[in-house]
């Protein structure tokens, strides 16, 4: 990610990607958390904008990148695949107390996977390890169910899109923001369970790994 000179802020910053053709695609960087450098891929604050949506949507993404956002599989697949990614999110109960979960290796499968959850690393933080369950899972939506549950489909029955196992265990963060009393909710067990959280945020960034293997190849990230 390249930014003026000298500042870093949170914000909106145009990257350059190998994988999409050198086409830049814009993303919010967060540059105040655990020393910054964080590229948002997923946003829940408010029930404005509805997550209960198909296969196709999450792939390509939808919201706006400084409000309610989903960044796309198709672009979490390609940053996470090709080089090292850790995870961290930041979430918000509702009674305003603030929690994180951080992941030290985060890896997106391709759609011929399924976008499948291939590895979240180690896990460290004070909301308790509830995405650790659904390593191994491929992602389901209301059109295309590729969770455990034999019989129904996950994100029917909790209202989102995840990598459900079988099936709420034990997040939901896609989940309806204006549910107040299931799991059906934007919710991590360690959190609540039967209200949504107030915020959530998913974000990404290279690992020390992945930054020294572009250094030496030289490439422009
Ligand atoms: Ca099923």
């Amino acid at each position: 990610m390249k930014a003026a000179a000298g500042s870093f802020k949170s914000g909106i910053y145009t990257i350059k990607y190998q994988r999409f053709g050198d086409d830049p695609f814009k993303v919010w960087c967060d540059e105040d958390t655990d020393f910054g450098g964080w590229i948002v891929i997923q946003r829940r604050i408010s029930a404005e904008l509805d997550f209960y949506r198909n296969w196709e949507q999450y792939k390509q993404g939808f919201g706006e990148l400084s409000d309610n956002y989903w960044i796309g599989l198709n672009k979490l697949h390609a940053l996470t695949a090709s080089c090292e990614q850790e995870l961290y999110i930041k979430m918000e109960a509702s009674n305003g107390t603030k929690y994180y979960a951080k992941y030290d290796l985060f890896v997106i499968g391709s759609e011929e996977e399924d976008y499948v959850l291939r590895t979240l690393g180690n896990y460290t933080g004070n909301a308790e390890d509830c995405f650790k369950p659904h390593e191994g899972e491929k992602f389901t939506t209301f059109d295309r169910d590729n969770d455990d549950k034999p019989v129904g489909s996950c994100a029917e029955k909790y209202r989102g899109a995840w990598w459900y196992h079988d099936c709420y265990h034990w997040s939901n963060l896609n989940g309806d923001y204006s549910q107040k009393d299931n799991g059906q909710g934007v919710t991590w067990n360690g959190i609540q369970m039967y209200e949504s959280l107030k915020f959530a945020q998913m974000m990404i960034r290279p690992t020390e790994k992945c930054i020294k293997r572009l250094a030496m190849r030289n490439f422009s990230f």
